[in-house]
């Protein structure tokens, strides 16, 4: 078995879709996290000066949507064709294109102009995507793509509560009730009952 760190801060955000697939897999991996006063000494260390960062026998890999995706097909949670692949991807970067929508709201320094743009996101922006994934998961019979699980569940899943957290939308539930079905399948596999419950609680 290869020697696998995982590192990333101490939350899931862009990182547990990794920590996920990782456990799905079966692959024993160091689960290193860091606090925000040791990332600057951490940063010059990773590939592109980001977190998250997957290394494999000594070799560093960074960017959570292509370490997903490598994951995922070396687990099985791949398409069977380049067209299954396509509709994975598809799906997964639309997830990650409301990930950073959100992303340019939350990470605003002037307060006035974050509160500004909250409330045009909230009103002009995010009830069209949010209502399209909504429908897409529909489609799928509550997954991302496939209508089966795969690698785009676990990044779905993974960063679920951060969206919650970025778009000030703690009822995402109850608004969009399919994006639930996704989490659930994600988190009661039993492939990752040892690693939730022991995995340090993290809010976001
Ligand atoms: N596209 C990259 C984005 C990575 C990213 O923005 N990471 C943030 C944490 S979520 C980071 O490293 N921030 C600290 C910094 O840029 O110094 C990915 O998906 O991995």
């Amino acid at each position: 078995m290869p020697q696998v760190v995982f590192t990333y801060f101490n939350c899931k955000a862009l990182g547990e879709s990794a920590r996920l697939l990782l456990s799905y897999g079966g692959q024993e991996f160091e689960d290193k996290r860091f606090a925000q006063e040791t990332w600057p000494a951490i940063k010059p260390t990773t590939p592109f000066g980001q977190a998250p960062m997957l290394e494999i026998d000594g070799k560093k890999y960074a960017q959570s949507m292509a370490i997903a995706r490598y994951l995922g097909r070396k687990y099985g949670l791949g398409g069977a064709t380049l067209e299954e692949d396509l509709e994975i991807d598809m799906n997964a970067d639309f997830i990650n294109d409301i990930r950073a929508k959100a992303a340019t709201v939350q990470y605003e320094a002037d307060e006035a102009l974050k509160k500004k743009k909250h409330e045009d996101f909230t009103q002009n922006v995010y009830p069209a995507l949010l209502n399209k994934l909504n429908e897409i998961i529909g489609q799928n019979k509550g997954f991302i793509a496939l209508g089966k699980l795969t690698w785009a569940d676990f990044v779905f899943a993974g960063m679920y509560d951060y969206l919650k957290f970025m778009m000030q939308t703690p009822d995402l539930d109850e608004k969009y009730p399919n994006f639930k079905k996704v989490v659930d399948h994600v988190y009661s596999l039993p492939q990752l009952k040892a690693y939730l419950a022991a995995a340090p609680k993290c809010e976001v």
